[in-house]
Order: C-alpha cells, then structure tokens, then sequence
C-alpha cells in the first residue's frame, strides 16, 4: 500500500517529468539542427550533385552546375539561405555517395540517387521526397535490330560499378536465364565511351540517364532504348541522418514546388499572388485563396517558421527557381523525357507527383 509520502514523490516525479518534456518540445521547435545552422554560418549550401548527366546534373561550358537535381538544390539555398545561387556543388562519383553523406562532407546531396532500404539505413541518410520516378532499362543500337533485353542473349553489357543498376541487372539476367557478359566501369562518362567505341552490345542504367547521354551521341538516331523497364528507381534529394530538422526542411522545399505547380503559380506569376501594398489579409486571402496564401506563407498564415526559415520561404524559391513543373520544363524536356501523361506528371493529371498540404 503507497504512503502518503511516496504519492507526493510520484506526483512530483510526473510534474517534473511533464516541465522537463514541455519544455524540450520548445526548444526543439525553435532550434536550428547542426547542418541548417552551418550553412547559415557559411553562407552557402554545399551539395552533392553529378557533373556528367545532361538534365540531371552536368558541369557545362560555362563552367557552371545546370539540371533538375542541381535545381533542387538551388531551391534548398533559397529556401534557408533565400538565395538559390549560394550553392557549392561538390561533385560525386556514385562509389563516392556514401562516405560524402556518412562524414558530411556535403550538407546535402541531389545527383540521380535511388531511394532505397540498404542505403537509407547503412548510408546513415535521410532520403526526402522522391523527385523523379525512375526505372532502370537498356540502351543498344538500331542497327542490331534487337526488340528486347532477351534477344541481347549472348552479347556483352556495359555498367557502371557501385549503383543501383548493377545489381539489378545481374538479378535481372539471372531470373531470366539470359546469358549476357557485364563489365563494369567506374563512372557514366567511360561506361558510355566503352560502349559508343563498341566495347559492349548494349549498356544500362537508369532510362533518365540513358535519355541523357544518347542525346549527345555522334548520331543519337543510331541509338535506341528497349521497352523494358526491369527496375524501380525513386530518384531524390537526401542528407545526413544527424540533422532532422534540415531533412524537413528539404522535404518541404520539394513539396512547395510541387504544390505550387498544383496551385498555378510560377516565377512569372508570383507577383499576382503576393498581396498587394495596403491589401488587408482578409481581402488578399479572399482574392488568392487561403491555400496559395499558406505556400506563400501570406496573410498571416505560419509556413516557414514552423521550419525556423523564413516564413515566406517559399515566395524566394519559387521566384528564383520556378515550381517543379517549370523545373522539369527546363531541364528534362530538352533530353527528351516528355512529361505528359508520365509517372512524373501531376498526380492530378494522372501521375505520381503528390505533396501534402501547407495547413
Ligand atoms: N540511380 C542509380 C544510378 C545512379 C548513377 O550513378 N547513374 C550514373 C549513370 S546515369 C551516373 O550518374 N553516373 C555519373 C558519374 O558516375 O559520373 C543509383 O542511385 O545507384
């Protein structure tokens, strides 16, 4: 039977447990993680990107950083930083991902990399939403008149070593009973010189980025990708495992410029969504509509600050980098990666590109 004394210990034990959870729920939400602090102290974004994949990340003439995942990261600067050029693109073979992330050497990475369960735990990343639904298919050439990945029986495959693809097409070949010779290479640039100079019958990785380098092909028309998809390949941004707070902040970024495609406005528009000088919140939030208003983070509506960035975060993503249909217009329909009606269009339009709510 509890004495009267041991009932006021235990009330005071709860109490006390009941400040201390209260206030570390405070502090929690108003503190900065580690990485999003340092690239405040810094002044700049550093992120893990590829410098050899048209439309997804390339190091052009100009000497500068251009793509779709290079534009993610430029929405994550504008987002903490509120400057989208504030990045330092660090380039990554794809052997070289996991130490990148695991030592933090790069804040964040967003260079064609698949989501999946291995490397979310043992790469010790937080992987954000999945930016382009990929697949893994095979390229070859016209001129063998080859249909699919069966009739390549017999013949050598060029791969790249340390990715998700060479692994899927050794299970691929082996479910099938196809017998096809794989020789790997450490990165895309001599995967694709091996094959172009006849080293392999075919080669494979993610159709995003056979799309990519056929299109800088001598003659892309002598080249073509086969029917096939053999794999699933959620491409995304991710960063390292000891800063939640920043993954949230990703996450949103990416969601922002998805919802802001589903709302309608782009980097040309904005301006019609902002409220205008003396316009009361009720008026602006009765012209906009209180979802544009909560993106935008208008009208009195939290947004940014739930994420400890700027409450309008969104206003200098979306004006300086576009929303993510804008993005995909701007790089990947260029290469060839028609949008409409694919996995990557507007899930209301019949595709997989979905955000929660801004509320
Ligand atoms: N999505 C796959 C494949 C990614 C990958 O590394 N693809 C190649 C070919 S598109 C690439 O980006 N190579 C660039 C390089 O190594 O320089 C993965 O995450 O492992």
């Amino acid at each position: 039977m509890k004495t009267r004394f041991s009932r006021l210990v235990t009330l005071l034990l709860v109490g006390a447990l009941l400040i201390v959870g209260v206030t570390s729920i405070t502090a929690q939400e108003s503190e900065l993680g580690p990485i999003t602090q340092a690239v405040l102290d810094r002044g700049s974004l550093i992120c893990g990107g590829n410098a050899n994949v048209r439309g997804f990340g390339f190091l052009n003439d100009a000497g500068e950083y251009v793509g779709f995942d290079i534009d993610v990261c430029r929405a994550v600067a504008a987002a903490v930083l509120g400057d989208a050029s504030a990045v330092d693109v660090r380039p990554l073979a794809g052997t070289e991902r996991q130490a990148a992330i695991q030592s933090g050497q790069v804040d964040m990475m967003s260079r064609n990399t698949t989501w999946t369960l291995s490397r979310d735990v043992t790469w010790g990343a937080i992987f954000g939403p999945t930016t382009f639904f990929d697949g893994q298919g095979v390229g070859t050439r016209v001129e063998l008149g080859v249909n699919s990945i069966a009739e390549l029986d017999g013949s050598s495959m060029c791969v790249q070593a340390g990715t998700t693809t060479e692994l899927n097409i050794g299970d691929y070949t082996a479910a099938n009973s196809i017998d096809i010779s794989i020789l790997t290479f450490p990165d895309a640039n001599s995967t694709w010189d091996a094959y172009l100079s006849g080293a392999c019958e075919s080669w494979t990785t993610d159709k995003s980025g056979i799309a990519s380098f056929h299109i800088s092909a001598p003659d892309p028309g002598e080249h073509m990708i086969l029917p096939e998809t053999i794999s699933k390949e959620p491409l995304g941004p991710l960063s390292p495992q000891n800063d939640p707070q920043f993954a949230e902040i990703i996450a949103w970024t990416v969601f922002g410029l998805i919802n802001a495609e589903e709302a309608g406005i782009t980097s040309e528009n904005i301006g019609d969504f902002l409220p205008a000088d003396g316009e009361a919140d009720d008026a602006y939030i009765a012209r906009v509509g209180p979802n544009v208003a909560r993106i935008l983070g208008q009208g009195n509506n939290d947004s940014g600050s739930y994420l400890g960035i700027a409450n309008d975060f969104m206003v200098n993503v979306i004006s300086q980098v576009g929303n993510y249909g804008e993005i995909y217009e701007r790089n990947l329909t260029p290469i060839g990666l028609a949008r409409a009606g694919s996995v990557n269009d507007l899930w209301t339009r019949g595709g997989l590109i979905y955000a929660p709510p801004f509320r």
